[in-house]
């Protein structure tokens, strides 16, 4: 016991002249393993879906290749898993995955009693519903009476019986899990409505309607009916392996914030700016107190861009979604995504 005892504070004093931070078992075994292990969702535009090659791509998927390049120096070292919404937190308590990247709201009760953290919030969302115009609605004060399909397991369920209840309205639910076959359903008419988060609900209207109907026989009612900040999950228990998901996300912000991207982040590791120094690992120090690499953020933005470059590229402009970034915009431009500062 005492043996035990002498043996615990040296190796406490050790981490502590180290200054560095713990490694735990789950960040001991993914770097054995060499890859993460990123559960996402089954396929949905903008977010998370692999391509005719098998590439996924999306704001979520980056979000796991950025934890990637802060690990392993190279953002393609991640093993995506597609998850129901069902599946997806068994998954990360079990162990079958490293992260849940599977747009995934922070609630209290998913925080504590399910054993997980979220580490940040990667897109401020709340939940809407879709209908087909043809339906003649124009807002959800008028579903009363409505078949909806809905993802079991979600957020979105227990929104809809509240929002319903709160408006003495009644609806039939036709609860789905798997993401393609709830599409299926709503395109088919099994369902007046499909209710899910709004972004989901976009990219559902820009990437999913079956010819000959198209984007615009569809409608997203005005009316957002709860908040849904979606972020990244991992299991509690490794502080570090959180620590690392949860600045390899703020260093996406961060850079967006100092004008770092992909195509000047070769030039920015000139920069005066002391901040910029910083977070690029020129002044080393970042990269040691989070137990990576110093050239982390470098890696991240030289491989995966910066948060709106990934938002621009996936979501926004440059995606066939043309998501406003409305909640998503940066502090400084009136919107809600502030990372702590790097340093
Ligand atoms: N944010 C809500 C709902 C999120 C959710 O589960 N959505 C599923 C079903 S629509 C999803 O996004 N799946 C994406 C996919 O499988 O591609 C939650 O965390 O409960």
């Amino acid at each position: 016991m005492r043996n035990t005892i002498v043996a615990m504070a040296a190796g406490l004093a050790a981490i502590a002249a180290s200054g560095t931070a713990m490694a735990g078992k789950d960040l001991d075994a993914i770097k054995a393993r060499g890859a993460v292990n990123c559960g996402v969702g089954i396929g949905t535009a903008g977010f998370m879906l692999a391509d005719s090659q098998g590439k996924w791509r999306g704001l979520s998927v980056d979000v796991c290749r950025a934890v990637a390049a802060a690990l392993f120096g190279d953002a393609e070292k991640v093993k995506y898993v597609p998850l129901t919404s069902q599946q997806r937190f068994t998954a990360v308590q079990s162990g079958e995955v490293d992260m849940v990247m599977g747009n995934a709201t922070y609630t209290l009760t998913r925080d504590t009693a399910l054993g997980l953290d979220f580490t940040g919030i990667f897109y401020y969302d709340g939940q809407s519903f879709l209908v087909p115009k043809k339906l003649g609605v124009k807002s959800a004060k008028e579903l009363n009476g409505a078949t909806i399909c809905v993802a079991p397991g979600t957020t979105t369920e227990l929104n809809l019986a509240d929002y319903f209840r709160a408006n003495k309205m009644t609806f039939k639910p036709v609860v789905i899990e798997k993401v393609d076959e709830i599409r299926a359903a709503f395109f088919a008419g099994r369902c007046d409505v499909y209710t899910t988060d709004a972004s989901a609900l976009a990219a559902t209207r820009a990437a999913n309607v079956p010819p000959p109907r198209t984007f615009d026989d569809f409608l997203i009612l005005p009316e957002i009916i709860s908040k849904e900040p979606l972020g990244p999950v991992v299991r509690h228990g490794d502080n570090q392996f959180a620590d690392i998901v949860r600045w390899a996300l703020y260093a996406m912000i961060e850079a967006e914030e100092y004008g770092i991207n992909t195509k000047n982040v070769d030039d920015m590791l000139k920069s005066d700016n002391p901040a910029i120094k910083r977070i690029l690992g020129v002044t080393p120090g970042m990269g040691k107190a989070l137990g990576v690499d110093e050239k982390w953020v470098y890696t991240i933005i030289k491989q995966v861009g910066n948060y709106g470059e990934s938002f621009d590229r996936n979501l926004g402009p440059e995606s066939p979604l043309k998501i406003d970034r409305g909640l998503n915009k940066l502090w400084t431009q009136g919107g809600l995504q502030y990372a702590p500062p790097i340093r």
